[in-house]
């Protein structure tokens, strides 16, 4: 079994830390996303969306979206509980890992990608040619920016997102404040229960796949 993905890349990233925090241990296979390794025909055969990460079972069959890798190593083995344990634990950690995602990383996502030389032509992860619509990346960046005075707010209720246990919203969470500030999306001075809340998971083992 093993996991395709680029080190730095914020999707992989979220597999990381949950494996991290799951104690579980798996072989990673680089594919460079940067110089577009993963449009060429031998990793499409393996993902034909071309977006890292991706899972490859031992009997060849392939998980892809960060979410699915996730959750199926969850069902292997539930504990430690990432994804909640009681079932409104359960339904608040869904609850704001897909508005982290829709509200959060999905806007920084097209900020970045229609904005940059580097995704010309790659608007979204797929191989077809999609074209770049400069107005997404303004309104991306709007959108990122409003959506950490709203979590800011969320933060000021709990300790963490989804209460007072550590869950896979934090994990989106802390992975899209990497991923926003390559947009310059960053808290500031208004935003004083995230950076508290940053700064407590910052200490955690899981945080320190950002220094590989
Ligand atoms: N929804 C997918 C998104 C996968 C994705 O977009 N991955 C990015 C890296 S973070 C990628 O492969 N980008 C390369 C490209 O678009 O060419 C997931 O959750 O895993």
């Amino acid at each position: 079994m093993k996991i395709y993905e680029f080190r730095r890349a914020p999707n992989p990233r979220r597999v990381q830390m949950f494996l991290v925090e799951k104690n579980i241990d798996i072989e990673y296979v680089q594919v460079n996303v940067r110089n577009g390794e993963n449009r060429e025909s031998e990793y499409l055969a393996i993902n034909p969306k071309s977006g890292v990460p991706a899972l490859q079972l031992d009997n060849g069959n392939v998980i892809s979206e960060s979410m699915a890798i996730c959750r199926y190593f969850d069902a292997i083995q539930p504990e430690p509980f990432i994804f909640g344990n009681s079932p409104e634990e359960r339904g608040l950690v869904e609850m704001w890992n897909r508005k982290i995602e829709i509200e959060g990383m999905n806007p920084v996502g097209e900020c970045l990608r229609n904005s940059s030389d580097a995704f010309k032509d790659k608007a979204v992860p797929d191989p077809r040619v999609t074209k770049q619509i400069p107005e997404l990346a303004e309104r991306g960046k709007m959108l990122g920016n409003r959506f950490l005075g709203d979590i800011d707010k969320k933060l000021s209720e709990s300790k963490y997102v989804t209460g007072e246990n550590f869950s896979m919203a934090d994990i989106n969470l802390y992975v899209f404040l990497d991923f926003a500030s390559w947009i310059k999306v960053i808290p500031n001075d208004e935003h004083q229960n995230l950076l508290k809340w940053k700064e407590l998971v910052s200490k955690r083992e899981s945080a320190k796949v950002f220094e590989s």
